[in-house]
C-alpha cells in the first residue's frame, strides 16, 4: 500500500479527516462507521497501512491480528453486551472499499435480527 495514495483510514489515523473515534492505542484505533449498518457499528482498524486486508495481516503480523480480535471483543463488551458480530471484508467483489485492513464491530439490536 505504501507505494499509492494514502487510504482514508491513514488520514483518519494522521488527524488529517475527523472520526468519532472510540479507541486509540499504539497499534489499532477504532472509530464509528460513517454509514452504519446496526445499532453499534464500529471499525477496528491497524495504524500501519503494511496490509490490504485480513489475509495479509494474518501472514504478515498474527500478533496484529490477534491484538484486532482482543480489540473488538473489549469494545463489543463496552458498547454491545459482548455480543458481535466481526466482519473483514476481503476483495471489491465481496464489498470491500477501504484496502487498508480493518474489522466491523457489528452489534446492539442483535436480537431483533437487524444483521440477518
Ligand atoms: P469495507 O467495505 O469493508 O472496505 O468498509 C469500509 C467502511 O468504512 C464502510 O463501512 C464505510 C466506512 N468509511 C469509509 N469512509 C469513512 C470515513 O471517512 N469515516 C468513517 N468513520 N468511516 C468511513
Amino acid at each position: 500500500m505504501s507505494d499509492s495514495a494514502p487510504s482514508i483510514f491513514s488520514r483518519i489515523i494522521a488527524g488529517e479527516i475527523p472520526a468519532d473515534i472510540v479507541l486509540d492505542d499504539d497499534r489499532v484505533i477504532a472509530i464509528r462507521d460513517i454509514a452504519p449498518q446496526a445499532p453499534v457499528h464500529l471499525l477496528v482498524i491497524p495504524k500501519t497501512d503494511a496490509y490490504r486486508d485480513v489475509s495479509e495481516l494474518a501472514a504478515g503480523d498474527p500478533a496484529l491480528l490477534a491484538h484486532v480480535v482482543a480489540t473488538a471483543q473489549k469494545l463489543a463488551d463496552e458498547h454491545s453486551g459482548g455480543q458481535y458480530r466481526l466482519v473483514f471484508n476481503t476483495g471489491a467483489e465481496a464489498g470491500q472499499t477501504v484496502f487498508h485492513v480493518h474489522a466491523h464491530v457489528l452489534g446492539g439490536g442483535l436480537e431483533e435480527g437487524k444483521l440477518a
